[in-house]
């Protein structure tokens, strides 16, 4: 049987083109919340084509029988009512615009990006500062800094605190969800989890400027927390040592070496204030 012959077949070839471009973004979820999004997307999706595909089906359908050459339409010129009609067109809206209404107020409470994760691990606080134009992630407990480059275990909730050196600019790690501003002066908080190990993509989804299409960095979600020490044993290792800093950040900006080691936090403090 030859693929091509049935319209049938032409009609799944379109869907596999349109959902080609779909794959590592919020719709292939690694963590539990990236999970509840993409499920909270997809039925809010699917309940609003309970009208979308009706509407359709009878704009096509009206078009046809009511066509001035056809012949098997009425002609009711003192038609004015009818409560069965006005039974659909409100009583359908209304029951799913109350259901979307609960959905949504019931899941943005539940998945605060301000809320903490409950496993019983816990958090891992990592300082992220968006600079013209990279990442800069702090870890104050273990005292170093990566730039475009975040390590976490897989499975152990993560607490971001977001704040910008410059414009504005929003974190947003796509397959983990969420994503949140990052503003000078203001620390916005997120937590995350992730619960598959690999490579995850971030990006900054709020353009900044001319470098703005550089500001992605690799969130590594690492196998357990044996490997995320390893790669903090070598952070420390081969990361450049900051002794003191003239309260600026030029050094994150001149330097190319992707990892920094820090002896006393209020020299990080003192930049982040
Ligand atoms: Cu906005």
């Amino acid at each position: 049987m030859n693929f091509f012959k049935t319209k049938k077949n032409y009609f799944l070839l379109f869907f596999v083109f349109l959902l080609n471009g779909c794959s590592g973004g919020i719709t292939s979820p690694k963590g539990i919340i990236a999970i509840e999004q993409r499920n909270l997307i997809l039925i809010s999706f699917l309940v609003m084509l309970i009208v979308v595909i009706p509407v359709i089906f009878m704009t096509l359908f009206f078009s046809f029988k009511y066509h001035h050459t056809s012949k098997n339409s009425q002609y009711n010129p003192n038609w004015n009512n009818s409560h069965k009609i006005e039974l659909f067109s409100w009583g359908i809206p209304i029951i799913l615009i109350t259901f979307l209404a609960f959905l949504s107020w019931n899941k943005t409470h539940e998945l605060d990006p301000r809320k903490e994760i409950k496993t019983h691990f816990n958090p891992i606080k990592i300082k992220v500062v968006s600079l013209n134009w990279k990442w800069l992630f702090i870890y104050p407990k273990q005292k170093i800094i990566s730039i475009n480059e975040v390590v976490f275990p897989t499975n152990v909730p993560i607490k971001f605190y977001i704040t910008s050196k410059t414009v504005m600019n929003s974190f947003f790690i796509p397959s983990l969800g969420s994503q949140i501003y990052a503003m000078p002066g203001m620390i916005s908080k997120l937590s995350l989890i992730s619960n598959f190990s690999g490579i995850n993509k971030g990006i900054s989804s709020n353009y900044s400027g001319s470098g703005f299409s550089d500001m992605k960095f690799d969130a590594f979600s690492a196998f357990n927390l044996n490997f995320f020490n390893s790669w903090i044993y070598k952070v420390k290792k081969t990361g450049k040592n900051i002794k003191n800093l003239d309260n600026s950040f030029n050094i994150f900006y001149k330097d190319f070496k992707k990892y920094f080691v820090f002896s006393d936090f209020n020299i990080i403090k003192k930049l982040l204030d």
